[in-house]
């Protein structure tokens, strides 16, 4: 069981088939989401209109993918998990590799070469070096205090920024910034990090970047689980090759995009995306908020609720009729009454449809992964409804008990008393925050005051209701809780 080559030795190594087309996009983050999505889209929208979209991924820390990829000339197989079985697809849009730690100059060289038009990223929510509760630039931060002194970036704001500048040192126009991530306003929210970047180190640069640059906000949604060795070792056993970087996927997939991209290479500024099905269009917010809100949102709270009840993936969580009740009813009670919908779309409808995704047992998405980073996560996934549920005087207590599962879940213990492997950048601080209120009537105010997470405002308000069910849960165990609220 392993990713390595040699024990697949015998197998022919995945290879090209097609010409390679000619770069136009550098994506920050090369992961396995953006590698079964945003890939797949631009495979497809070059291949039905033509352009040169080919992408240089870039992975900013870890060599790992470089070296999966590079071996097999970058291209690999997508394999998509229906319930009634599976489909393969080779993907070819990725043109190259690189990893910005081992030579962060090359990096810089590609996002300001005149071809490139598009840099994207799917860095995941801490990447973006912000506060979550306000979205500014977090100062602090030692990675942007190295890059605001050092030329060569070992941030994602850091290699935005210095090579929007060697752009305008060249004459150049910018390229258009692509957050694929799941924050809120996420175009906006990229725009405001770069600028406060770009304004530290030059007020002038800041100002070109503010007038001619392009952050449109996007909303993405495919369900895309990290690789496992075995599926790998499957692979390989089943097609009679080696691919060491396959991603596997679920069928659905939604992308819209404000269609906002930098004027200045006119037709030339995108691929043309709405062949291959993504929806461009004036304002995303109404479809971020129903993504974050109804499938990240019970994705969290699954996620840790599904964890403490013992699940290891979504799909064994909502199979258990207690959750499937559960989710049911956050949706329709908590989440649905919290924003307005796009046009003409039917929340139920959706709601329904996530419930079936989620069930879907083709996907082992682990409910460990999707606990990761809670404190990057919980404001746009949980936060905003609860506030917008507050002020219309509408009781949440379903993301309330999430909320309260959370601070269970970081405090690294599990109700059976067993260690849980809490990764998050905060996990440190939180520990800390933890041991230091020892009783429960402190320990729910301390975490509410952590001001990077929540606002004070909010917090203040939900101290008593989370307090509570923090006991329950504690007392009780989850399921005897959620079984109470129906
Ligand atoms: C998940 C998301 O890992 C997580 O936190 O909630 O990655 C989710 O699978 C995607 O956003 C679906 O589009």
């Amino acid at each position: 069981m392993s990713t390595e080559a040699g024990l697949h030795a015998d197998l022919p190594r995945l290879a090209r088939q097609n010409t390679r087309p000619k770069a136009g996009i550098v994506h920050l983050g090369l992961g396995a989401f953006f590698r079964a999505f945003g890939a797949v889209y631009i495979e497809e929208a070059m291949a039905q209109s033509g352009g040169d979209w080919g992408i240089v991924g870039v992975s900013l820390k870890s060599p790992r993918m470089r070296d999966q990829l590079a071996p097999q000339d970058c291209v690999y197989t997508a394999v998509e998990l229906g319930q009634d079985g599976e489909k393969l697809h080779q993907v070819e849009s990725v043109v190259a590799i690189m990893v910005a730690q081992e030579d962060p100059e090359a990096v810089i060289a590609a996002m300001a070469a005149a071809d490139t038009r598009i840099v994207s990223l799917t860095i995941t929510e801490k990447g973006y070096c912000h506060d979550p509760a306000t979205g500014r630039l977090n100062r602090e931060h030692p990675e942007i205090k190295a890059d605001l002194v050092s030329e060569l970036p070992l941030s994602a704001p850091g290699f935005l920024v210095r090579a929007l500048q060697r752009r305008k040192a060249a004459g150049l126009p910018p390229f258009t910034v692509l957050t694929c991530d799941n924050l809120p306003e996420n175009g906006r929210l990229v725009k405001s990090i770069v600028l406060d970047f770009a304004r530290l180190l030059d007020p002038e640069l800041a100002d070109w970047i503010e007038t001619r640059g392009r952050f449109p906000a996007t909303m993405v949604d495919r369900i895309v689980p990290a690789t496992k060795p075995e599926d790998i070792d499957d692979l390989a056993a089943r097609t009679g090759q080696f691919d060491a970087a396959p991603v596997l996927h679920e069928p659905f997939r939604q992308w819209v995009i404000e269609d906002d991209f930098v004027p200045d290479y006119g037709a030339g500024a995108r691929p043309d995306l709405a062949v291959a099905g993504v929806e461009l269009v004036e304002d995303v917010t109404a479809y971020e908020h129903m993504k974050l809100r109804m499938l990240n949102g019970t994705h969290s709270s699954l996620a840790y609720l599904g964890y403490l009840a013992g699940h290891d993936t979504i799909a064994d969580t909502v199979t258990d009729p207690v959750f499937a009740r559960f989710v049911k009813g956050i949706w329709r009670n908590e989440i649905i009454p919290s924003f307005t919908a796009p046009n003409g779309v039917d929340l139920q409808v959706y709601a329904d449809a996530l419930l079936a995704r989620f069930a879907n047992s083709a996907i082992r998405h682990r409910t460990w992964q999707i606990a990761m980073d809670g404190s990057q996560k919980l404001p746009q996934r949980i936060l905003g409804t609860m506030r917008d549920n507050l002020a219309a005087q509408r009781p949440c207590p379903g993301l309330i008990t999430a909320l309260a599962a959370w601070m269970i879940y970081v405090s690294g213990t599990d109700l059976r008393g067993q260690p849980i492997d809490v990764r998050d950048p905060m996990a440190e601080r939180l520990k800390d925050v933890i041991a230091n209120a020892p009783s429960l009537s402190e320990r729910v105010p301390a975490l509410l005051g952590i001001r990077e997470i929540f606002e004070p405002e909010l917090a203040g308000r939900i101290v008593e209701p989370v307090t509570s069910a923090h006991s329950r849960l504690m007392e009780n165990g989850v399921i005897a809780t959620l079984e109470d609220m129906a």
